[in-house]
């Protein structure tokens, strides 16, 4: 299909096959998949990433926690320069769908691949990455590798990352053979672009096909442990009991009124549950249960945990149960260059898209690159809003535009 998006652009239906490949090695339903990362299903998507990186004549690097960059460099007319980067991941949670971290990935082949069938070469090198761990559903922190990529973590902190079962991060590396060699943290890009649907339901309803972001929210994860008496469900009177579980349904209630008195961009999720011994016939011993808040703005995310800290500690009290709490992940509020931001906006509209301006609601690898150099996202949206959903879906229209734009951008940035 020729690109519906106007120009000379890439090749929707090779970027569509390539995300359909990468999808089946997996499969969740008719299009998700479940590539959680580290797993054999990450490793057969790294794999094939690998391989059609070297068919590009890449140069692929592995680093110390298993990042990939595939470098264009005989696509430089400098290729001493530092390289224009582009990327996302390639793992899912576990009910993922196919374009959350892939359309990123493979869209920067895309652009390489257009440009290289063109004959056309860029002053700078053109890099692609895929990094490790995005999504945190497995081991925690989530956006692993790239903070790792840009000195925020240390490989070894990354490698010490264990998953409930206790399996870390560096053996399950050397197991699917991406423990790799090169250093961390890498010399940062001259620039990195991000392109990724955008997991919500802003541009869809605004009937708009380019998501200029400009930042991410603030992002704060954290685990409640709540420790009570394991009884008998029958022989055990309301009053005498010291039920975890109830002090949990209290705070996942809580959790909802407060996004809802704080407004704004405020969101509160609990998303994963536990309790022991999980028996229809006995009161819990112990309960545990994820909560995640973010916000845009820093003081409301702040004042959104405190407010959570308070709370959970008067339910305990007044139900005569231990708590505590572990921050699994905490992340300021970013925001991207404005000039990066401009030059999204500014490409998009010069291929005739309607563009938006709005902030990421997701975590992405593009929050801990701006650490280290200028940094862009590029949303194209995604239809019902729905992501983290095997049914996630983005027209081949919307993919192809932003798979443009990247291409026009890369190259803006890879000529300076
Ligand atoms: O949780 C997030 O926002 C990202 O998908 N890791
Ligand atoms: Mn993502
Ligand atoms: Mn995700």
């Amino acid at each position: 299909m020729r690109n519906p998006s106007g120009g000379s652009g890439i090749d929707v239906d090779r970027l569509g096959d390539r995300l359909a490949a990468l999808a089946e090695l997996a499969p969740v339903g008719e299009f998700g998949s479940c590539r959680l990362a580290l797993t054999d299903a990450d490793k057969a998507g790294r794999d094939l990433l690998c391989r059609w990186m070297e068919d590009l004549a890449l140069e692929v690097r592995i680093d110390v926690v298993g990042n990939i960059v595939g470098v264009w460099t005989a696509g430089a007319t400098e290729p001493g320069l530092d390289p224009v980067l582009c990327g996302s991941h390639l793992d899912t949670v576990a009910t993922g769908g196919r374009y959350d971290g892939a359309y990123g990935v493979v869209a920067g082949l895309e652009a390489i691949e257009t440009l290289a069938a063109r004959g056309l070469r860029t002053r700078r090198p053109l890099a692609v990455a895929a990094f490790t761990n995005e999504e945190g559903a497995r081991f925690t922190p989530d956006m692993m590798g790239s903070l790792v990529h840009v000195g925020a973590l240390t490989a070894e902190a990354a490698l010490a990352a264990a998953d409930e079962d206790g399996v870390t991060v560096g053996e399950e590396l050397a197991r699917i053979g991406y423990l790799g060699v090169w250093p961390a943290p890498a010399r940062p890009p001259f620039a990195f672009v991000e392109l990724h649907i955008e997991q919500g339901p802003v541009l869809e309803h605004e009937d708009v096909v380019i998501g200029a972001v400009t930042g991410v929210q603030g992002i704060s994860w954290q685990e409640l442990t709540f420790v009570g008496q394991s009884n008998h469900a029958g022989t055990t009177p309301m009053g005498l009991r010291r039920d975890p579980a109830y002090a949990m349904a209290r705070v996942a209630t809580f959790v909802r009124e407060l996004a809802a008195e704080l407004g704004g961009r405020q969101v509160g999720t609990v998303g994963r549950v536990l309790m022991h011994p999980n028996l229809v016939n006995v009161v819990p011993a112990w309960a545990t249960m994820t909560v995640d808040l973010r916000n845009t703005d820093a003081d409301t995310l702040a004042e959104a945990e405190g407010r959570l800290a308070v709370f959970a500690a008067e339910v305990a009290e007044a139900e005569h149960l231990e708590v505590s709490s572990q921050s699994l992940v905490r992340f300021d509020p970013v925001a991207f260059d404005p000039a990066m931001v401009d030059l999204v906006e500014a490409t998009a509209r010069r291929r005739g898209l309607s563009t938006l301006r709005l902030p990421s609601g997701a975590g992405h690898d593009a929050q801990m690159l701006a650490r280290v150099c200028p940094t862009a996202m590029i949303f194209v949206p995604s239809h019902r809003g729905l992501s983290h959903n095997p049914a996630e879906h983005t027209e081949p229209a919307h993919l192809a535009a932003g798979a443009d734009v990247l291409l026009d951008v890369l190259t803006d940035l890879a000529g300076r």
